[in-house]
C-alpha cells in the first residue's frame, strides 16, 4: 500500500490520504482519483479489495449511521430504508450526452457534453467534504472472458460499495487486471450530501437534485444525488446497458436486458432461453422457475442482463455481467419464486425499502399470505395490517403498504440453488430462443412466434408494457419499450434497431435464435387473468423448444406462428376450450387500434427506423387487411 504518498504530489490537496492503491496500480486510474478528489475534497481516499474484512468496515460504518439494521433471523443480512424521495431509477434525469445530439435520438434526455459537464462539475466541487471516497475496481462478467469488462466506479457511498460487492465481481483482482492494461470505464458517483465538521450523518443522505448522465463516446458515466439501484450501483444499467450498447454497436455485438436460463427436456436435450422484459414484469421469477410440468427442468443464468455476442460456430453465446440479483421485493414469495426465497435465506443479502418484523426479519406484500400482526415498515412507522389494495396486497389503516413497490432484495447469485454451472463459462452458453414480452392486458397474445429474424426485431422494436413502479412515474400507462430496453439504449433508438437486423444479415439464419412474443398478463374481460403464470409458464417454454424442432404445431395468423391445436401442453390445468381462445387469440379490433399507436411510435423515433422495420410494418397491416 502507498497510503499517503500523494498528500505531497503536484495539485493534490493537503491532507487527502489515498489508502489501499498497491504498488503498480495504474497511473491513468491514480491521475483520474486524484482528480475527483481535488474536485470533490473528501476526507480519505480508499481503494477497495472485495475483502471479507472490509465488508465487516462498511457494515460496522453503515450500523452506525443507522443506513442499516442487522437482521437477528438471516445470517450477515441487513434492512435498508432509502429516503422517500429516493426509490427507483429517475428517468426524466438520465440523459445520453453524445457529442452529436443526433446519436442520442429521440427516445434518450440529451444535453450537450460540455455543458453537462460544467453543470455536474459546480455540483461535484466539494461533495464528497467529511465523507469517504471510495475506489472501487470491478468486472462485469468473467474475470477469465476473453475481453474482460472492467470499470472503476468512484463513490462516497457505504450503501453502493456494499451492494456493488453483492452485484459485480469486485476488488482486488478487478484491479490487476486494470493495472495490466485492459481498458476500463469510469464511472463517477456521488450522493452529493457533504458533511460539515461535526455534522451529524442521516440514515440515507441524498441531494434533492439529481443527475444520472452517460458519455457514451468517453465510456464515462457521471452520478450525482441519488443512492439508490440503477442512479447508483453503476455497473449495473449505467454500464451493462448505456455504455455497453454502444461498445456493442461499435464492436458488432449486442447489450440486452434480458434474463438468461437453461431448460432441459424430459429427454435431456438442453437448450438456453434469453428473455427481455421491462423491470417489474417478472423476469427474476422467470429466470428461477420451478416447472410444473413433468420431467422438464430449468436453472438460472441470469436475471436482468444479457451480452451476446457470435462464436466460433456462429451461434449467438450469451453471459451475465452481474454477479449478483436486484430483485423486485413485492410478489417474491415461496409460492411464485421459492429459489429466489432459497438465495436470500442463506444471507449476505441487503434488503431495501421492505418492512421489518419484531423478530428481525424482513417482510413484504406477498412475502407469506398473511402479514404479522405488527411491522416497522419502510419508512420506520408502526404498521398494521388492515385492508387489501385491488390487487388483493395487504395496507396498513392509512392505506399504505408496508414496503414500497420498487423495494429490492440483493443477494448473490452464486448462492441460488438453480444456478446453472455454465454461469461461470467465460464465452457463456449458445442462445436457441429470444422472448421478447411484456405486461399488456388486451391485444398480445400468450405466445407468438415471428416469422423470422427481422420479423423478430420488428418485434422487439414494437414490443410495449404498461408502466411498473421500477421507475418514478405514473404506473400502468402503455408505452413502447423495445426490446424492455428504452430507457436503456445508449444511443439512438432507430439506429439500435438497424444494429438488430445488422446482427442478423451477417449470421447463418439456420443458427439464430429463433425470436418470440410472449404476454402473461392478458385480461378477460371481467379483469381477470386469463394465463395462471408463474411455474405454468414452463408450459410456453416446453411449446417455444418444441417448435425449434417443428415437434410443436402452429398456426399462420396475420401478427406471427401461435400454438395450433392441442400444441400447448395444457394437461391438468383446467383452463376452459374457450379461456385458452381467448388468451391466444389475435383479434383484429384490437390490432386496428394497435397499429396506430405503433405507427405513432415510429414517427417518434423518425428517420434513422429502418427501411427493413418500416416494411415489415407495411405486410403486417396487409396481412391484418388494414391497408
Ligand atoms: O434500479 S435498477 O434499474 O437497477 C432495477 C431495474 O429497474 O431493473
Ligand atoms: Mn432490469
Amino acid at each position: 500500500s502507498i497510503s499517503g504518498s500523494f498528500s505531497a504530489g503536484p495539485g493534490v490537496p493537503a491532507g487527502i490520504k489515498v489508502e489501499g492503491a498497491p504498488a503498480g496500480t495504474s497511473p491513468a486510474l491514480l491521475s483520474w482519483v486524484l482528480e475527483v478528489a481535488e474536485l470533490t475534497r473528501p476526507d480519505r481516499v480508499v481503494f477497495t479489495d472485495g475483502s471479507d474484512q472490509e465488508w465487516d468496515r462498511l457494515i460496522e460504518h453503515m450500523l452506525g449511521t443507522g443506513t442499516i439494521t442487522k437482521l437477528a433471523a438471516k445470517e450477515n443480512s441487513y434492512w435498508a430504508a432509502s429516503d422517500p424521495t429516493d426509490v427507483a431509477r429517475v428517468e426524466d434525469r438520465t440523459y445520453i450526452c453524445s457529442v452529436d445530439p443526433a446519436d442520442a435520438g429521440a427516445t434518450n434526455n440529451w444535453m450537450d457534453p460540455t455543458a453537462m459537464k460544467s453543470i455536474m462539475t459546480a455540483l461535484y466541487e466539494g461533495c464528497m467534504t467529511g465523507r469517504t471516497m471510495y475506489v472501487m475496481p470491478f468486472c462485469m462478467g468473467p474475470y477469465d472472458a476473453p475481453n474482460p469488462k472492467l470499470g472503476v466506479e468512484i463513490t462516497d457511498s457505504e450503501y453502493v460499495v456494499a451492494s456493488m460487492r453483492i452485484m459485480t465481481r469486485m476488488g482486488t483482482k478487478a484491479l490487476e487486471l486494470i493495472n495490466a492494461g485492459n481498458p476500463w470505464v469510469k464511472a463517477l458517483h456521488s450522493i452529493g450530501a457533504p458533511l460539515a465538521p461535526g455534522q451529524q450523518d442521516v440514515p440515507w443522505p441524498c441531494n434533492d437534485t439529481k443527475y444520472i448522465v452517460q458519455f457514451p463516446e468517453e465510456r464515462t458515466i457521471w452520478s450525482f444525488g441519488s443512492g439508490y439501484g440503477g442512479n447508483a450501483l453503476l455497473g449495473k444499467k449505467c454500464y451493462s446497458l448505456r455504455i455497453a450498447s454502444v461498445m456493442a454497436r461499435d464492436e458488432g455485438w449486442l447489450a440486452e436486458h434480458m434474463l438468461i436460463l437453461k431448460i432441459t427436456s424430459p429427454a435431456g436435450k438442453v437448450d438456453y432461453l434469453a428473455a427481455a422484459f421491462p423491470s417489474a414484469c417478472g423476469k427474476t421469477n422467470l429466470a428461477m422457475l420451478e416447472p410444473t410440468i413433468p420431467g422438464w427442468k430449468v436453472e438460472t443464468l441470469g436475471d436482468d442482463i444479457a451480452w451476446m455476442t457470435f462464436g466460433e460456430d456462429g451461434r449467438l453465446y450469451a453471459v451475465n455481467p452481474e454477479y449478483g440479483l436486484f430483485g423486485v421485493a413485492p410478489g417474491t414469495g415461496w409460492n411464485t419464486n421459492p429459489n429466489a426465497m432459497r438465495t436470500i435465506a442463506q444471507g449476505n443479502s441487503l434488503f431495501t425499502n421492505v418492512a421489518l418484523t419484531d423478530d428481525g426479519d424482513i417482510w413484504w406484500e406477498g412475502l407469506t399470505e398473511e402479514p404479522p400482526a405488527h411491522l416497522t415498515d419502510w419508512k420506520g412507522r408502526d404498521w398494521t395490517p388492515s385492508g387489501l389494495d385491488e390487487h388483493g396486497r395487504r395496507l396498513d389503516s392509512a392505506g399504505e403498504p408496508s414496503s414500497h413497490p420498487n423495494s429490492r432484495f440483493c443477494t448473490p447469485i452464486t448462492q441460488c440453488p438453480i444456478i446453472a454451472d455454465e454461469y461461470f463459462e467465460p464465452v457463456g452458453v449458445p442462445i436457441s430462443a429470444i422472448l421478447f414480452g411484456g405486461r399488456r392486458k388486451t391485444t398480445i397474445p400468450l405466445v407468438t412466434q415471428s416469422r423470422d429474424w427481422q420479423h423478430g426485431v420488428f418485434m422487439g422494436a414494437t414490443l410495449s408494457s404498461e408502466t411498473t413502479a421500477a421507475a418514478t412515474g405514473a404506473v400502468g400507462v402503455v408505452r413502447r419499450d423495445p426490446m424492455a430496453m428504452l430507457p436503456f439504449i445508449g444511443y439512438n433508438a432507430g439506429d439500435y434497431f438497424a444494429h438488430w437486423i445488422d446482427m442478423g444479415k451477417g449470421a447463418d439464419e439456420s443458427k439464430l435464435p429463433k425470436i418470440f412474443y410472449v404476454n402473461w398478463f392478458r385480461r378477460d374481460a371481467d379483469g381477470g387473468f386469463l394465463w395462471p403464470g408463474f411455474g405454468e409458464n414452463s408450459r410456453v417454454l416446453k411449446w417455444v423448444i418444441e417448435r425449434l424442432d417443428g415437434s410443436a404445431a402452429a398456426v399462420e395468423t396475420p401478427i406471427g406462428h401461435v400454438p395450433g391445436e392441442g400444441s400447448l401442453d395444457v394437461d391438468g390445468l383446467g383452463l376452459t376450450a374457450d379461456e385458452l381462445a381467448a388468451a391466444l387469440t389475435v383479434d383484429r379490433e384490437e390490432w386496428a387500434a394497435e397499429i396506430p399507436l405503433i405507427e405513432e411510435w415510429f414517427a417518434k423515433i423518425g428517420d434513422s427506423v429502418p427501411t427493413s422495420l418500416r416494411d415489415e410494418l407495411d405486410s403486417l397491416k396487409l396481412r391484418l387487411g388494414l391497408s
